[in-house]
């Protein structure tokens, strides 16, 4: 299907699948089975300005928007999910400098991300924090100059590779969510250490791990927005980036198909090759569907996102759900249609399988997401009351 990219963007989507066929598919396995971090990847993308993508000009980035990182996002998910999230995580630890950073605070950081010289991450969820944002416990207490920081943020993404991090902290506990503040933290910053390595099921070729703050002492300068609008950075932090994980399922479901249809092809059982059988075409054609809705939407939503809109929790709730609940489908099927050879390790679907099933958990469960879509629905009608 046509959807009337521009020349550019075009541009963009073949690099992106370039770099997958090219650099990704041929190392895939050999990091799942390791779980080392694909730095030579990382240096590739780097080269090739895709760290730079939605970063604008005057900080040396590409200045483009959602649609084109999902774009390029849904091309490195073809190749493996683990590696797209190692750069979509990188997207989501900029957000906040992006919008919320002072004129010098992004001059200090924006540059080195835009390169690619410096990666980032985010650094939300706590052991008792998860679905429950809110509940975080980790503390920082303003103290002259500096904020002092304590506690534990768990399973975050580039956490050790990455050389800046965007943290939330609870700066006053009796304000509830208004309570919490955003910050940036260097890597090497005395207090600021790296906590236990996790050993995932999936998305291997990308590294998560704690952070432990003991009493790390920051300047001043490194809060983000104002003190007391640390869950709102989050919240607009991740209604900018749930699209990119849609793109992930996207992505990901499209190279599954991809794999079953030649598989299909090439199979042969009572004596025809098996995509000659309806049942095998339906198959398919369900996939196929899916797949194109998925795109439609995320698209859609990445463009209404480039428009300017101020609040897209509903829509980017919704391109998450859907495009990551039709990647965990798609890999399940495409491994089915391909049979005893779908659940071996020379395939590479196996692989697909695991790794799509963090989309319908990070960054917001797909159950939270229904949430906050259900919010919106209560919103709306209120109004036309
Ligand atoms: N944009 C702006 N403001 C928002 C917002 C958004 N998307 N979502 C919530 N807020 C505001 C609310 O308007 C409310 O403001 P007031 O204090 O002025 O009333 C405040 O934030 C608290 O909102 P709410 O009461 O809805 O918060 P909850 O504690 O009920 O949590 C959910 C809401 C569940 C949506 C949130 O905790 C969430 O997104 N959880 C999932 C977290 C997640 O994605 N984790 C993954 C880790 S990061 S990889």
């Amino acid at each position: 299907m046509d959807y009337f990219l521009t020349e550019e963007q075009q541009m963009i989507r073949d690099l992106a699948a370039q770099i997958s066929e090219e650099k990704i598919v041929p190392i895939r396995a050999e990091l799942d089975e390791t779980g080392e971090f694909p730095w030579e990847v990382i240096k590739v993308l780097a080269q090739s300005d895709m760290f730079g993508l939605f970063i604008p000009e005057q900080y040396g980035g590409l200045g483009k928007g959602c649609l084109e990182l999902c774009l390029a996002v849904e091309e490195l998910s073809k190749g493996c999910v683990g590696i797209s999230t190692s750069y979509a995580a990188n997207a989501l630890g900029s957000f906040p400098i992006l919008f919320f950073g002072t004129d010098e605070q992004k001059n200090k950081y924006l540059p080195d991300i835009a390169a690619g010289k410096k990666l980032v991450a985010f650094g939300l969820t706590e052991a008792n924090a998860g679905s429950d944002a809110g509940g975080i416990q980790t503390t920082a207490r303003l103290e002259g100059n500096e904020y002092v920081l304590n506690g534990t943020k768990q399973w975050i993404t580039n956490g050790s590779v990455a050389e800046i991090y965007t943290v939330i902290a609870i700066t006053d506990r009796s304000k509830g969510a208004r309570g919490a503040s955003a910050f940036i933290v260097e890597k090497g910053t005395p207090g600021f250490s790296f906590g236990k390595k996790e050993n995932k099921m999936g998305i291997r070729a990308s590294i998560t791990t704690e952070l432990v703050f003991d009493n790390c002492r920051i300047p001043k300068e490194n809060l983000l927005s104002r003190d007391g609008m640390g869950f709102i950075v989050a919240m607009k932090t991740l209604d900018a980036s749930r699209t990119g994980v849609g793109a992930q399922g996207l992505g990901v479901a499209q190279g599954a198909f991809d794999e079953a249809v030649k598989f299909a092809r090439q199979r042969v059982q009572f004596g025809h090759p098996i995509i000659s059988f309806q049942a095998i075409q339906h198959m398919l054609a369900d996939m196929a569907i899916e797949i194109e809705a998925a795109r439609a939407l995320i698209y859609s939503v990445a463009r209404f996102i480039d428009s300017g809109a101020k609040d897209v929790s509903r829509e980017s709730a919704m391109a998450k759900t859907y495009a990551t609940d039709v990647g965990m489908r798609v890999t399940t099927n495409a491994l089915q249609v391909m049979g005893g050879s779908g659940y071996m390790k020379e395939y590479p679907l196996e692989k697909m399988m695991r790794d799509a099933k963090i989309l319908q958990i990070y960054e917001g469960t797909n159950q939270i997401q229904r949430n906050v879509i259900g919010q919106a629905i209560i919103r709306e009608a209120a109004k036309k009351k």
